[in-house]
C-alpha cells in the first residue's frame, strides 16, 4: 500500500526536512521540539537511547546528535526496549527506546512489556506520522495508544506547549513505585516544529509510605516466635535503596534465606545462610526444604516471577512488601506488611529472634541441592558449561541470560555475589532478552566484565544484535548453549508423553562454527577447558566474541522441571 498523504502534510514535512538546524543546540538555529525533548531527557539523566530510525524518527536522533546524547541503533526493535530495560535496571534512571510507528513501535512492545512485568524505568518514544493524517487508512498507521495502554503505566501524547511537561510527568511517574515503562507518542509535524517553550523541572518520584507501625509490630512478633523461619526474597527488593538492609535481617535472626531468580545476589550467595533460587531447576528439592519451615518470610515476593501457592503448601506466610500478596485461596497468610521496603525491612532487622536452625543443617542442604543439579554426564553437559563461566567471570562480573532451560539450570547453579550484577526476564520471561540485556550492562558499566549466556534458540532469534556489540567495541563473550533444541520446550514435551515435534533447531550435529558472523569472531568450544580458555580470551578482547559451546543438555531432563 502506498503511503497517502494530503499536501499540506507533504509541504509541512518537506518544510521540516530543509530547515538548516543541524546545531541547534550550540545556539544559533531555531530549536524544535526535539531539540526541547533531548534537552528534557538529558536533564532526567538519560544519556543513551537505543532503537531504528525511520524518516519520522530522523528529527529525533539528529537532536540527539546535536544534543550529545547517544542513539544506539539495534538490530532489532524489541532489543532496543530489552536494552533500555536494563539501562533502566543498572542506573536507576528511565532507559530510552525509540522506533517509528506501525511496526517499529510493534517491534518494540516485546521488551516494554518487560519493563512493565518486571518492573524497570523506561521511556519508549514512538515517531508517528504527521496529526493531519491521525485516524486515517495511511501506511503502517495503527493506533498507538492503543497498543501500549496494556504495557504501559502511561501512554502520553507529545503535544505543542505541553512537551516539557509530558516528559518531566513521565520521568516522574515510570521513576514512581512501582516503577515501570511510560510511552510517549511523538507526530513528525510535532518533532519538527520550532519549540514554544522551556525546559521545566522534573518532579521527584512519589514516595510509598511508610508500612503502619502496628503491622510491623505484629510482624516482629511472628518473627519473634518462629522455630524454623525461611526468608524468601523477590525482585521488588530489587529496588531497594539500601539492599544490605536485607542482609542485616537475615543475619540478625540467622534465618536461611533463598531467593527468587530475579533476586539472585542481593545478598552474596556465598552467605553461610544463603540456600538458593527457588523454583528453577530442582525446584522439588528447594521445597522439600522450604516447607520444612515453620514461617516464610517474603521479603519483596513479587508472585509475578512465581506464585506462592506454587511452593508454599501449608506453612504460614509473612509477606513484606509493595503491594499485598496476590495468591489463591490455599495460602495460609500470617500477615501482611505493606508499604516502603527500606522503612519496613529496617526495624525487622532488629528485634527478637527464636531461630533453631544450624548453620550445618543449613549447609548440608546447600550441599545437597548444588550436587543434585550436577548429575554425571558423559559428554560436555549445560552444568559443566555454566560453572566454567563462573569460574572464569569475576566475583563482580556481571551475568545477562536467556530465557529457556538454561535459564533454570543457571537460576539455581550459579552464583551471585551482587545486586544488579544477574540480569534476566522473569516476570516477562521473553526469549531475546539476553544479548541486548548484555549490551546495555556493558554500556552503562563499561568497567565491569560483562558475559551472556544464551540457548541456540535465543540467538538465532537475536544474532544480529552481536553486529550492535561489534559497532560499540563492546568486549563480550557471547557463550551460546548449542544443545539443537529448545530444551526447555522439549523437556515439557517429554513431560507429558509427547512426540518431540516443532521444538528441535537441527537433525545434525553441529560443527565448526562459522569464522565470524557479521564480522563477530566465532570460536567452537566442545570441553570445559576449551571453553574457559576461549573465554579468558574473549573477556581480553577488544569487541564481542561468538563463543559456541557444543553441549549433551539430556540432564535436563533430570534436573528442570523435576
Ligand atoms: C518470545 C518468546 N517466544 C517463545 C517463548 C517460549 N519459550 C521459552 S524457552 C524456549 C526455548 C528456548 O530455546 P533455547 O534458546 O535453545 O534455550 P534452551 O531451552 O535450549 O536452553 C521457548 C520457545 C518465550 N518464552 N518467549
Ligand atoms: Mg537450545
Amino acid at each position: 500500500m502506498r503511503r497517502r498523504l494530503t499536501s499540506t502534510s507533504l509541504t509541512r514535512v518537506r518544510t521540516a526536512h530543509t530547515v538548516a538546524r543541524p546545531d541547534a543546540n550550540l545556539g544559533n538555529t531555531v530549536a524544535t521540539n526535539t531539540d526541547l525533548i533531548v534537552r528534557m531527557l538529558k536533564r532526567a539523566g538519560i544519556g543513551e537511547g537505543f532503537g531504528i530510525p525511520s524518516g519520522n524518527v530522523i528529527p529525533l536522533i539528529d537532536s540527539m546528535r546535536a544534543g550529545g546524547m547517544r542513539f544506539v541503533l539495534t538490530a532489532h526493535e524489541g532489543s532496543a526496549a530489552f536494552a533500555a530495560d536494563v539501562v533502566g535496571r543498572m542506573t536507576g534512571r528511565p532507559g530510552l527506546c525509540i522506533a517509528t510507528h506501525g511496526p517499529g513501535a510493534t517491534n518494540l512492545t516485546t521488551g516494554v512489556g518487560c519493563a512493565y512485568l518486571d518492573r524497570s524505568p523506561l521511556l519508549a518514544i514512538t515517531c508517528n506520522i504527521p496529526t493531519a493524517q491521525f485516524g486515517r487508512r495511511v501506511q503502517m498507521h495503527i493506533p498507538h495508544h492503543d497498543l501500549f495502554a496494556p504495557i504501559t503505566k502511561a501512554s502520553l501524547e507529545l503535544r505543542p506547549g505541553g512537551i516539557a511537561t509530558t516528559i518531566a510527568e513521565a520521568v516522574r511517574l515510570a521513576l514512581t513505585e512501582p516503577v515501570g515503562p511510560v510511552h510517549l507518542d511523538l507526530p513528525e509535524d510535532v518533532a519538527v516544529a520550532e519549540t514554544s517553550e522551556s525546559e521545566v523541572d522534573i518532579p521527584p518520584p512519589a514516595r510509598l509510605s511508610p508500612a503502619a507501625q502496628e503491622a510491623l509490630a505484629e510482624a516482629q512478633a511472628l518473627i519473634a516466635r518462629a522455630k524454623r523461619p525461611i526468608a524468601v526474597i523477590g525482585a521488588s527488593a530489587m529496588r531497594m535503596h539500601r539492599p544490605e538492609l536485607l542482609r542485616r535481617f537475615v543475619e540478625r535472626h540467622r534465618m536461611p534465606f533463598a531467593t527468587t531468580t530475579m533476586a539472585k545476589g542481593l545478598i552474596d550467595e556465598a552467605h553461610p545462610l544463603a540456600i538458593g533460587c527457588i523454583e528453577r531447576a530442582r525446584r522439588q528439592v528447594q521445597r522439600e526444604f522450604l516447607r520444612g519451615a515453620d514461617l516464610i518470610v517474603g521479603l519483596g515476593y513479587d508472585t509475578v516471577e512465581v506464585e506462592y501457592e506454587a511452593w508454599i503448601k501449608n506453612v504460614p506466610l509473612l509477606h513484606v512488601d509493595i503491594a499485598r500478596a496476590d495468591v489463591d485461596a490455599s495460602v495460609r497468610i500470617a500477615h501482611q506488611v505493606v508499604g516502603d521496603l527500606d522503612s519496613a525491612i529496617e526495624p525487622l532487622a532488629g528485634g527478637l529472634s527464636a531461630c533453631d536452625w544450624t548453620e550445618a543443617a543449613i549447609a548440608a542442604h546447600r550441599e545437597r541441592f548444588q550436587a543434585s543439579l550436577r548429575p554425571r554426564t558423559a559428554s560436555f553437559s549445560p552444568h559443566q558449561a555454566i560453572d566454567v563461566v563462573r569460574e572464569v567471570l569475576p566475583k563482580e562480573g556481571v551475568l545477562a541470560f536467556d530465557v529457556g532451560a538454561h535459564t533454570h539450570q543457571i537460576g539455581s547453579q550459579w552464583a551471585a555475589h551482587a545486586p544488579r550484577s544477574f540480569l534476566i526476564t522473569n516476570g516477562w520471561s521473553s526469549m531475546g532478552f539476553g544479548l541486548p540485556a548484555a549490551i546495555a550492562a556493558k554500556l552503562a558499566r563499561p568497567d565491569l566484565p560483562v558475559v551472556a549466556v544464551i540457548g541456540d534458540g535465543c540467538f538465532q532469534m537475536t544474532c544480529g544484535e552481536v553486529a550492535v556489540a561489534k559497532r560499540y567495541g563492546l568486549a563480550i563473550p557471547i557463550v551460546v548453549l548449542d544443545d539443537r533444541w529448545l530444551a526447555l520446550i522439549k523437556v515439557k514435551q517429554q513431560r507429558r508423553n509427547l512426540a518431540l515435534y516443532g521444538t528441535e533447531l537441527q537433525a545434525e550435529p553441529y560443527g565448526t562454527p562459522p569464522a565470524h558472523y557479521f564480522g563477530v569472531p566465532a570460536v567452537g568450544a566442545t570441553t570445559p577447558a576449551a571453553l574457559a580458555s576461549a573465554l579468558k580470551q574473549a573477556l581480553a578482547a577488544n569487541g564481542p566474541t561468538v563463543i559456541e559451546a557444543v553441549v549433551d543438555a539430556s540432564h535436563y531432563t533430570e534436573t528442570v522441571y523435576d
